[in-house]
């Protein structure tokens, strides 16, 4: 790798004008480094995964695009994911959902057992990788009137439920195995594209469902259950049994961790200022870092304002330890390895230039009333020199620094990906 030949004087400048603001640039990349992005499985193929048979993407969420090279199967997608997690610095985890199984077989969903994921449990083992979880409640027969676990027939409501116990077998199989509790997300897609005659009964049905999935108690060093909710999906405009209060309310009440997708609110709705309230409840937050564009909510996560608030109100309130970062976003019009790579590494970004606010001296003007210093300090904030701090973090990590990771990505793409199909 071509070493970056002014990097290291940069960032000997930008740790002395971080010291002037009383800022130590090294505890924040020590901090930083304590940090794992997990990286979402789904983006490699256009969340297809290796069913059989394979059934095309429903549920109201949609990957549009044909870039070339999509992975077909476990093989090519870890070899990618191996590429990708190679231009980001800092720890990383992998998060696979139900359909990413291996089997020579077809196996229903309800009978996914962990052997059926034990190669991957091998491949995270070898790269010292923790691995998350979800059950996969869409792209299925059974899924078909965008109802699952709130479905009014019990006979797929059970489907379904027995779906998700034995999803938890596999992500509590994952923490067993690697020694990191797994985080297993329950999203559904249950929703009405016209407006329902009846509201309360499928939410009803959804906490008896919910109830029965996470009656088994697991230990929290193995498996965690977290809950997703959602504005509205493609196709279910007018109603989502899943909403937002309702999974704030069950995962406060159930003890469980609640799930919060960056795209899943209205567009001036921010996650943001939805942590201090809800981390007054629950005990841990799983964040799916996505970016809405109108009805979109999964396009590539941008070093943006919202982004960047969100990574502050996570080290302002002192909760790091209280999150945990996931990624949701599935952009098949570009290189799929490139969109992994510019989303995980701004969301890294986010986190440290919030790692590299002034805190205290931001606290001390706030307490004495000092709203004029503290807009000009959070405006000259923008302006510090925190790019020398991610080069010279990216140098010490041995990933490329600037745009360096993109030749890596061309060259595998004409190298690879152009072969496949
Ligand atoms: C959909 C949810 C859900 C999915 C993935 C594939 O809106 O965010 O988490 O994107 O499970």
């Amino acid at each position: 790798m071509t070493r970056h030949p002014t990097a290291e004087k940069a960032y000997a400048l930008a740790r002395e004008a971080f010291a002037a603001i009383g800022v130590d640039t090294e505890a924040a990349l020590a901090r930083l480094d304590r940090i794992p992005i997990s990286l979402h499985c789904w983006q490699g193929d256009d969340v297809r995964g290796f069913e059989n048979p394979q059934g095309p993407l429903t549920g109201g969420i949609q990957a549009t695009g044909n870039y070339p090279g999509c992975a077909r199967n476990a093989d090519e997608l870890r070899a990618d994911v191996e590429v990708t997690m190679a231009q980001i610095p800092g720890p990383k985890r992998f998060n696979l959902h139900a359909i990413y199984l291996e089997t020579n077989r077809p196996v229903e969903r309800s009978e996914i057992r962990p052997e059926h994921f034990q190669r991957w449990v091998d491949w995270a083992k070898q790269r010292g990788l923790g691995l998350d979880f979800n059950p996969t409640c869409f792209s299925h027969p059974k899924s078909e009137q965008n109802m699952t676990l709130s479905h009014p027939d019990p006979a797929i409501r059970r489907f379904w439920i027995d779906h998700c116990k034995a999803s938890r077998g596999v992500s509590a199989h994952f923490g067993r195995s690697l020694g990191t509790p797994s985080i297993m997300n329950i999203w559904i897609p249950d929703g009405s594209k016209d407006q329902p005659y009846d509201r309360f009964g499928p939410r009803r049905r959804l906490i008896e469902a919910l109830d029965e999935v996470i009656a088994t108690p697991i230990p929290r060093e193995f498996h965690r259950d977290a809950v997703e909710g959602k504005l509205f999906g493609i196709g279910a405009e007018s109603y989502t049994v899943g909403s937002n209060e309702f999974y704030l309310a069950y995962a406060t009440s159930r003890k469980i961790m609640l799930c919060l997708d960056t795209g899943h609110f209205h567009p001036t709705e921010v996650v943001s200022d939805k942590l201090s309230a809800a981390l007054g409840f629950v005990d841990d937050i799983l964040l799916q870092l996505s970016r809405g564009v109108r009805w979109d909510s999964d396009h590539v996560v941008l070093l943006d304002d919202e982004t960047q608030a969100i990574a502050n109100e996570i080290v302002r309130g002192g909760v790091l330890d209280r999150i945990a970062f996931g990624l949701d976003f599935f952009d098949a019009s570009i290189n799929r390895i490139a969109a992994w790579v510019i989303g995980t590494r701004n969301v890294r970004k986010a986190i440290l230039r919030a790692l590299l606010e002034p805190g205290a001296r931001l606290a001390d003007v706030e307490g004495r009333w000092d709203g004029t210093a503290r807009l000009a300090m959070f405006e000259e904030q923008k302006s510090m020199p925190w790019p020398a701090v991610w080069d010279h973090y990216c140098e010490k990590q041995g990933v490329p620094v600037g745009l360096g990771w993109l030749d890596v990505v061309r060259n595998y793409e004409r190298e690879v990906l152009s072969g496949r199909a």
